[in-house]
């Protein structure tokens, strides 16, 4: 990486496409990803934002506005790289694999998402770099549900974490004034493109059935949703995310059974620890998200916070991903009024998310977070 010199020599010229990808919370159903099982994101309306004009010399030329750092790269992408670069990279490889031909560019990256809180500053970047990109090119609406699970394997096959399909569903599609109630086994075998209504968020929330998305109306009258920083950057790769997600592979083999969706209630007790634990917080956490959805339904808001808080003693004490400083962060929150609290994300650092109700004095730190729209191409 190269510090403060200008990407500027593939050649001035217009911008030809501007994108946005937004990062997001997810209420309830941590972990559960990767276990084909339900998750209850919303995308917010803070993310990334890539500028995109032509590169006249054929090269990839990326510029990190915020970190003011560049990278420049050919088409054959070469191997893998460390850091940040990977993203654009990996992007640019995946999208040219799957059979999109893309124009060289000069991206810019800008974003307003604190990077490693949680908050998939990640996904944010993958989706508004490929938005960007494939309309640089030339390229129509992709069809996102395709699009999610190729950016799911930027991550996981450049960056080096074995996520799952949350944080680039929630930020393609993002609805204003709502949560999605994914159903990730249902995302994964719904209709192939062409066969099914998709690539917008208002497709998304017509058949959610074949989609495996179902939009929640999440209407918090005068209370708040807020995030707090715990102090901690986390880092997918190198935190114990992808030890967990071997853990459930290995329990899924010692209950002769694909996914842990598909694990019955006394499962946990037929497994060494800390598998039959791991295993617990899967299944839990799954119901949880069916009374997330249903207290939303209900208008319902302390059951709300009561599903959080049940969350987050399941992430800490059965899937062990919390940190000192995430129980503290959590601490305070609840002795300012919070009536729910939970670390969000893959855990070991990051963000908390607290509810609050009206009248309550909020963390001078906090993030107030509403669910926004889906990642974007924005007026050039
Ligand atoms: C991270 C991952 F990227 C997601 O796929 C998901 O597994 C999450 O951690 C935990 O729920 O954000």
């Amino acid at each position: 990486m190269r510090r403060g010199r200008p990407a500027g020599r593939g050649g001035r010229g217009p911008v030809t496409a501007v994108a946005f990808g937004p990062g997001r919370v997810n209420l309830v159903g941590e972990h559960t990803d990767y276990n084909d099982g339900l998750c209850l994101p919303f995308a917010i309306e803070l993310g990334v934002t890539v500028r995109a004009r032509p590169s006249l010399d054929g090269l990839m030329r990326v510029h990190a506005v915020d970190i003011g750092a560049h990278d420049v790269f050919p088409t054959p992408v070469p191997p893998r790289v460390e850091g940040w670069r990977s993203f654009a990279r990996g992007v640019v490889a995946l999208l040219t694999a799957a059979g999109y031909s893309i124009h060289p560019a000069r991206l810019a990256i800008t974003g307003t998402l604190p990077r490693g809180a949680g908050l998939s500053s990640s996904a944010a970047l993958e989706v508004a770099l490929a938005l960007a990109l494939l309309a640089h090119s030339g390229h129509g609406e992709p069809d996102r549900r395709q699009l999610a699970g190729l950016l799911s394997r930027v991550e996981n096959e450049w960056v080096g974490a074995r996520t799952g399909l949350l944080d680039q569903t929630a930020s393609l599609f993002g609805r204003p004034g709502h949560a999605l109630c994914l159903d990730v086994r249902a995302l994964g075998a719904a209709p192939a493109p062409g066969q099914a209504p998709s690539g917008t968020a208002a497709a998304a929330g017509a058949e959610p059935a074949a989609t495996g998305i179902e939009p929640v109306r999440l209407d918090l009258g005068r209370w708040r949703l807020v995030t707090v920083d715990s102090g901690v950057r986390h880092a997918i790769a190198a935190s114990g995310y992808n030890t967990r997600r071997a853990e459930c592979a290995r329990a899924c083999e010692l209950l002769g059974i694909g996914s842990l969706r598909d694990a019955d209630e006394d499962a946990p007790g037929r497994l060494p620890e800390p598998l039959g634990r791991r295993v617990r917080h899967v299944l839990t956490e799954n119901e949880r998200v069916r009374l997330a959805v249903a207290a939303l339904r209900a208008g319902d808001l302390p059951e709300l916070g009561r599903v959080l808080d049940a969350s987050h003693a399941s992430l800490r004490d059965l899937y062990d991903v919390s940190v000192p400083e995430v129980e503290a962060t959590v601490a305070r929150v609840r002795a300012l009024g919070a009536a729910g609290a939970r670390m969000v994300g893959g855990g070991f650092g990051g963000s908390v998310l607290a509810l609050f109700p009206p009248g309550r004095r909020l963390p001078a730190e906090a993030m107030r977070v509403a669910p926004g729209g889906p990642g974007r191409l924005l007026p050039r």
